[in-house]
């Protein structure tokens, strides 16, 4: 199903009578341009335990007329965008957060080839317009927003990580996140980004996402240079020839055409690599080349460890995954690139065909632009959450598939996941939950694919464990919270992965969805909603 390529979503949406205004104060930082040096985001870091932030979401107009959304975080000196939240497990996360965003309209708006992204009502709009609570729900559409804190394993509940009735209306609307980091949450990488239905592509796309760090080193990591690299897809970067390009760290990648991004590293140094899939529907197949692919080691995905760690030439993830490697020691003056070396999308998916990422420069004279190294690693013994899952026994075992109906080549297209045995809806929030389980429940769920394009499983509020591949069991299961299942190809069994759900921590109680990553199929409805019980 065509889709981000065919960016004209949000000239249509915004076209349908939504709140435009001109860009005033609250716009984004500007952006590098291309060539430019790919720095690690800003950072702000928790103290005693707390991270408390102002952070507002803002947008205007890019340099091609396209809409930027951004989030941003004054420093003290200068707004900056997309600030890197660094905490500890155990800490307490504070976020003062600011709805600025200013729809503005694109100059020439592309055609929809997409999912319609009509406003939808969420929660209880009467009890929201009386208590003016943006808890209570009310009408989405591209002016509103929420946070959704990917891969945090915290509570589904308004203020912390919840996005089906969380409605956080712009001009200027204030709304407070407070939420504990759990202390059993693993070291590693996960990110924060808008989540509302419908709308996520835009805010997405347009750039509005940024990185979690929970501070800790492991016996791999600890003293390498830690580089943190966030790739998007590019909202300056529409053309019809150019499908699938993207930005490191907000450099833009569009070889040959223009320069690529610049990694400046030294000779003889292994580094620690972090990198966010922030892009809307990118499936990477991620590689350090010089006249072939180096060794990556993969320390983990999504935040969590890979036990033990492994050697890949090519690491795989989907829109919304990280993938935490260990970069061999390179040499100085061997031409050496960041790519990534295209993606079977399937015959109805966007292309993926490869694409340059990056030069990276190995110079004695880049010393002084290395980025800040790791910690010593952690000795302490700690009980890490997840830790036992293999070895639970399920209490129930269910099966979900991905469908499509294809309404012509032009779309709209409806997208959906459904529990097998229900009939198939598009996501509303008025649906009654397509699963409802308890907190204690371990269950077995075999998700599988029954459309011609691959689709990214995600869900909130857990990491779950992968044992099996279309039917066969992992010799290495491993934890993850996005996970790619292949398309069809028109005959044969239907691709499938098995997962294992642990909802054993009453703190994730309540209401939340599982949904594709690719976020305009999510738009599209491809999302339901789980309700586990006390
Ligand atoms: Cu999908």
């Amino acid at each position: 199903m065509n889709t981000i390529s065919k960016f004209g979503i949000m000239a249509g949406a915004l076209l349908c009578g939504l709140s435009v205004t001109a860009a005033g104060q609250n716009v984004c930082p500007a952006r590098p341009t291309f060539g430019g040096e790919v720095v690690n985001p800003p950072e702000v870091s928790s103290k005693n335990g707390v991270l408390t932030l102002n952070l507002a979401e803002n947008s205007s107009l890019g340099p091609s007329q396209q809409v930027r959304y951004c989030y941003v975080y004054n420093n003290g000196s200068q707004n900056v965008e997309a600030p890197t939240l660094r905490v500890n497990p155990g800490d307490q996360l504070n976020i003062n957060f600011t709805n600025n965003i200013s729809v503005v309209q694109p100059k020439h708006p592309l055609k929809s080839r997409h999912a319609p992204n009509k406003p939808m009502m969420m929660g209880d709009p009467e009890e929201a317009k009386k208590t003016g609570d943006f808890c209570q729900g009310g009408m989405v559409d591209a002016t509103t927003t929420n946070i959704h804190f990917h891969g945090l394993n915290i509570p589904p509940t308004c203020h912390q990580d919840e996005v089906i009735n969380t409605v956080i209306p712009n001009g200027g609307s204030q709304f407070q996140y407070a939420t504990q980091v759990p202390a059993d949450d693993q070291f590693g990488m996960y990110w924060y980004h808008p989540h509302p239905h419908g709308f996520s592509t835009p805010q997405v796309f347009g750039g509005a996402a940024g990185a979690i760090i929970i501070n800790g080193s492991n016996q791999y990591t600890q003293g390498l240079p830690e580089r943190i690299i966030e790739i998007r897809n590019n909202a300056d970067m529409i053309t019809d020839e150019a499908d699938g390009e993207f930005s490191v760290n907000f450099v833009p990648a569009n070889y040959p055409r223009k320069p690529l991004p610049v990694i400046n590293t030294i000779p003889g140094q292994k580094e620690f690599w972090r990198v966010l899939n922030a892009s809307t529907n990118g499936f990477m197949t991620l590689q350090l080349y010089t006249d072939h692919a180096l060794p990556l080691l993969v320390v983990s995905i999504d935040g969590i460890p890979l036990n033990p760690p492994q050697s890949m030439t090519t690491v795989t993830i989907p829109p919304a995954a990280r993938a935490e490697f260990v970069i061999p020691e390179l040499q100085a003056n061997v031409h050496t690139q960041l790519q990534t070396n295209g993606f079977d999308s399937g015959s109805i998916g966007d292309p993926m065909k490869p694409w340059l990422l990056a030069n990276v420069v190995v110079s004695a004279g880049n010393a002084s632009k290395e980025p800040p190294r790791m910690p010593p690693a952690v000795t302490q013994t700690r009980v890490e959450r997840f830790s036992g899952v293999a070895g639970k026994k399920p209490t129930a075992q269910r099966n979900l598939y991905f469908s499509e109906i294809n309404v012509g080549s032009n779309g709209p297209g409806q997208f959906f996941i459904t529990v097998q045995g229900q009939l198939p809806k598009v996501f509303d929030a008025m649906n009654p939950p397509a699963i409802v389980t308890k907190v204690g429940n371990i269950e077995d769920w075999t998700v599988s694919n029954q459309t011609a394009e691959p689709h990214a499983f995600h869900i909130h509020q857990i990491h779950f464990l992968v044992m099996a591949i279309d039917g066969v069991p992992l010799a290495n299961p491993y934890m993850a919270d996005t996970l790619t299942i292949p398309e069809w190809a028109g005959s044969g069994p239907y691709h499938s992965a098995t997962v294992r759900m642990d909802f054993s921590d009453p703190k994730i109680a309540g209401s939340f969805v599982y949904h594709c990553h690719i976020l305009d199929h999510e738009d599209g409805g491809m999302m339901a909603t789980i309700q586990v019980n006390p």
